[in-house]
């Protein structure tokens, strides 16, 4: 078969280009002069910059055809470039799946069979090919001039993953075991997920920012016995104290979740306030990283493993229930991060990448330990926050390490961009060439200051759409000759993805248009499993459009076949670049006493993308107000994280919230109200309601 007629991508021609919205010929008013671009091509500039992996346009629809009309023979030629310890079965195909549950259980497979391991293709490889001496990591710390500024070449993160892999085995941890982190972002982050992953070891990496709630739950779900931590860390101005949130999480899970972690290993950040607390180690659990590490070689064995075995699982927020610990398997995720880093960015020997996520998201695991790492590259590791010290630190970073491409989120930029740009001129941006950005659509506003302030016209933006579970990049507009850019949109499937559009009932949109974004093959690093429920990941992906994973957003495709994500479809925000699941939100405000129940909806924010309002219905005898509000604050904190902050509450009466007669909240009516609507007439369909008279008492109460 071929690539379907609506992924393939035609080049403009050339009397498109620069289309610019400052265009006046119709006696329109006149658009501002700021006004962002309507398309814009892969700057001539960069193209000459660099040489090229993909170098056009039509190379890449020759490849991506192939891709699709041949995923196995496509994906295992790239594969032969990787180590395998034993080939996968020449007998048996190297690809198969079932993406529809009512012919058997869903499943993906990639080389089963095979034996091969991730950190040694990541690490092994290159020193043995005379790699040593390349810088990995350059870590920046939280302050600029904090002399932890270090650098850490190939040779010597190998020697480091070594001795940490014998560590963690001296801990007990052994094949297919979990080990938690709960850790800042810094080098040592990396050094533990490779480590485990030398071991088959399964990693499962809980961002420093989660609670003690939310860790205590994932140590349990993840059934981890081992965890990595730190006495804390400086991000900002701010001290954290990861060791004081990890242990009260080792209390919780032993008491709300019968789960014991037997053994701590906590770095020293070296950034811990003089005359502070002394970090309270537990005899017999903790141990420090130094001591931990100290007397063990700098060589290790490899474990080999089968390309299906578990490499990690990372908890995502779903729209019901406790967080999804999505389960990313070694053979198929070690090919789709290298080979959607080395195109997406086109890393070339000499770059210096610096992606500025935490580990402790998906962004930090694909394009920050694995899909650099495989490919040989230097990156900039980073500890802070881009706003301190000032507005201007991610672009003093550029400049100090001369970094190719920068790998962001539009929340950042939205943030930096409010703070002037003096703060991106007063430093020396002139090395960017790939300005990446991830995490939710970008506004055109946001994409043009980038292209134009950061990136100087001479940089080409990859807004790059992809989600937790699909493990890497699956629609991206590539940096490659002939590709026209549309500032807003994630424009071209990634090799392999065959994307599709659905409407309501399922049925296919064709041609322009919009829809369900799903996915009808398999991509190599597509998510395997949910930790311990495989029947919910069924539920929640293949069900409602058998034969397809549903991503749960909303797509429309324009007339050149290019996608623009829309939103998710489904009952999930995004928050900054983060999800979170109104299940979540509302089930740690109903836990402040005096409240009855709660509705969470999002609203479009300047800054943070979506902004969390929620509709609280307080039980007789209660007053809203700021110390009820003070409590939800610290509830939502104490259960999910400082991420998950309410931006607006509007307190409910006795009526309650709007519902249908089987009791479903109608999100739909609460949406409107909460951006402001509702008051003509606009509320759409209501007679599915049960008691239409709560929707006078909603317009009543809002803004007050
Ligand atoms: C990588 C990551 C996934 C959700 C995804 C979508 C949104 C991410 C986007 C984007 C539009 C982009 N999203 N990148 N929407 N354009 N370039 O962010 O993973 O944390 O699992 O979030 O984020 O809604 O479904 P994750």
């Amino acid at each position: 078969t071929d690539a379907p007629a609506s992924s393939v991508v035609k080049p403009h021609p050339p009397e498109m280009e620069n289309k610019s919205a400052d265009a006046d010929a119709c006696g329109a008013p006149a658009v501002p002069a700021a006004s962002p671009p309507k398309e814009v091509p892969v700057p001539a500039a960069y193209l000459e910059s660099t040489s090229h992996h993909l170098p056009s346009l039509d190379e890449y629809n020759a490849l991506y055809a192939r891709s699709v009309a041949d995923p196995a023979a496509f994906w295992s030629d790239i594969a032969r470039e990787f180590h395998w310890h034993k080939p996968w079965p020449a007998d048996t195909p190297p690809i198969a799946w079932n993406y529809d549950p009512r012919a058997g259980p869903v499943f993906t497979h990639f080389w089963k069979g095979g034996q091969t391991n991730i950190c040694y293709n990541a690490l092994d490889v290159h020193v043995a090919a005379g790699g040593g001496d390349t810088v990995a990591f350059f870590f920046e710390p939280n302050d600029p001039d904090d002399g932890r500024a270090r650098t850490v070449t190939y040779a010597a993160l190998l020697a480091d993953v070594c001795r940490t892999a014998h560590a963690l085995r001296a801990a007990g941890v052994g094949r297919g075991d979990a080990v938690v982190t709960y850790m800042p972002m810094g080098v040592e982050l990396p050094t533990v997920m490779l480590a485990a992953a030398r071991i088959g070891a399964v990693h499962s990496v809980v961002f420093g920012g989660f609670s003690p709630v939310a860790l205590a739950g994932r140590l349990a779900a993840a059934n981890a016995a081992v965890m990595v931590t730190c006495d804390g860390v400086r991000r900002g101005s701010k001290w954290i104290d990861l060791k004081a949130v990890a242990d009260e999480a080792v209390a919780i899970a032993a008491r709300e979740h019968n789960h014991t972690v037997r053994s701590q290993i906590v770095v020293a950040s070296g950034s811990r306030p003089a005359g502070g607390e002394d970090v309270l180690m537990t005899p017999g659990r903790d141990v420090w990283w130094d001591d931990a590490l100290q007397g063990h070689p700098s060589t290790c064995d490899v474990v080999w493993v089968d390309a299906e075995d578990p490499l990690f699982c990372l908890f995502t927020s779903g729209s019901t229930g406790a967080p999804k610990g999505i389960v990313h398997t070694v053979g198929g995720y070690m090919v789709g991060a290298a080979t959607t880093f080395k195109y997406s960015f086109n890393y070339m020997p000499g770059d210096v990448f610096f992606c500025t996520a935490d580990c402790g998201w998906i962004t930090g695991h694909t394009y920050v330990t694995y899909g650099p790492l495989l490919n040989r590259a230097t990156q900039v590791v980073f500890e802070g926050i881009p706003t301190h010290p000032d507005a201007g630190r991610l672009w003093g970073i550029v400049a100090k390490y001369g970094v190719t491409a920068v790998y962001t989120a539009p929340t950042a930029l939205r943030s930096l961009k409010r703070a002037g740009d003096e703060f991106v001129t007063s430093h020396n941006t002139s090395s960017l060439k790939i300005l990446g950005t991830v995490g939710e659509p970008i506004n055109p506003e946001a994409w043009d200051w980038y292209y134009s302030i950061v990136g100087n016209r001479r940089a080409t933006v990859v807004d790059s759409y992809w989600q937790t579970e699909t493990g890497g990049h699956v629609v991206a507009p590539l940096p490659v000759a002939g590709l026209v850019l549309k500032p807003g949109a994630a424009q071209l499937p990634h090799f392999g993805v065959v994307p599709a559009l659905l409407d309501d009932d399922g049925k296919v949109v064709e041609g322009e248009g919009s829809g369900h974004l799903v996915i009808s093959a398999p991509w190599p690093s597509a998510l395997r499993t949910l930790m311990g429920d495989h029947k919910r990941m069924e539920s929640i992906y293949f069900t409602r459009f058998p034969g397809y994973y549903a991503t749960g957003d909303g797509a429309r495709r324009d007339a050149d076949g290019h996608l623009w994500l829309t939103g998710r479809t489904d009952d999930v925000l995004n928050v900054s670049a983060h999800l979170l699941g109104t299940a979540e939100i509302e089930s740690a405000i109903v836990a402040v006493p005096g409240i009855a129940e709660s509705a969470v909806v999002g609203v479009p924010h300047e800054v943070t993308g979506e902004a969390i309002y929620a509709f609280v219905v307080l039980m007789p005898g209660t007053k809203g107000g700021d110390a009820l509000r003070a409590e939800i604050t610290a509830s939502l904190r104490v259960r999910i994280g400082p991420i998950a902050r309410v931006e607006t509450i509007q307190w409910v009466g006795a009526r309650g919230l709007p519902k249908t007669r089987s009791g479903k909240i109608l999100r739909r009516l609460l949406r409107k109200i909460a951006v402001g609507g509702g008051r003509d007439g606009d509320l759409g369909d209501v007679s599915t309601l049960a008691d239409p008279d709560v929707l006078t008492d909603l317009l009543d109460g809002y803004g007050k």
